[in-house]
């Protein structure tokens, strides 16, 4: 497979991913004050763990081309927006939309697209909430607005498409028969998972404060 770097020059591949780590690492930084914020005063973590990654070169090409657009550096900034990706894993659904509004309320970062496939969620079952912020990179003589994009969904939601991710990538669109329409059993089970621990989670609060 072609290394992007030959289709333009190292120097701007490195800083492309420069910015994109930076961007993460400051969203990450942020996430971590507003779980703990949260944890103070609702007495929980809404966030149950964080992964991050930098999308590697042969992965950015694949999507170009998967995509349609020709394969250079300004289509790759300005056409792939999930160079730098944070997924958030949460416990409970409700906490996916608190997480949302305390992402929203942080003045320096704009949210550019929310696609909320809790909500509708994809023919082949997949659910979670997409977000596409971008935000200011300070460096030394100027601020770089750059844009990450944030998946956030329930453990069982994350379950769920890990285990999709590797079947679809595993064997495309080779997969036995029955295996789309199991899977999309599977994603109604976990919808209704997710719900029945909402309602345990709900139950206890209310148990507790009548106590
Ligand atoms: P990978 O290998 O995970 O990085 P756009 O149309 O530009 O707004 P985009 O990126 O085309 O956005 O689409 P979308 O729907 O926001 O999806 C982006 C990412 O969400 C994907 O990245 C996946 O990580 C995840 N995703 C979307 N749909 C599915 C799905 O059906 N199953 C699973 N398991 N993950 C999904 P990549 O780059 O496609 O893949």
């Amino acid at each position: 497979l072609m290394n992007i770097a030959d289709h333009y020059g190292f120097k701007e591949w490195r800083e492309l991913i420069f910015m994109h780590e930076s961007a993460i690492e400051e969203v990450n930084t942020k996430l971590k004050i507003l779980n703990n914020e949260f944890k103070i005063i609702h007495d929980h973590n809404p966030i149950e763990h964080i992964k991050s990654r930098v999308k590697k070169p042969d992965s950015i090409i694949e999507k170009l081309e998967r995509k349609g657009y020709e394969v250079n550096l300004e289509n790759a900034k300005t056409k792939i927006n999930d160079i730098a990706g944070i997924r958030i894993i949460c416990s409970f659904t409700d906490d996916i939309y608190k997480i949302l509004e305390m992402i929203k309320a942080q003045d320096d970062i704009e949210v550019l697209k929310v696609k909320d496939y809790i909500k509708n969620p994809k023919e082949n079952g997949y659910r979670s909430l997409h977000l596409l912020i971008q935000l200011p990179i300070f460096l030394s003589s100027q601020a770089r607005m750059t844009k990450v994009e944030i998946q956030i969904r329930t453990i069982a939601m994350d379950f769920w498409a890990s285990l999709e991710h590797k079947i679809y990538y595993k064997y495309k669109n080779d997969a036995p028969d029955e295996i789309p329409q199991k899977l999309k059993e599977s994603a109604e089970m976990i919808k209704k998972l997710d719900q029945q621990m909402l309602n345990i989670k709900r139950d206890l609060e209310q148990y507790s404060k009548e106590q």
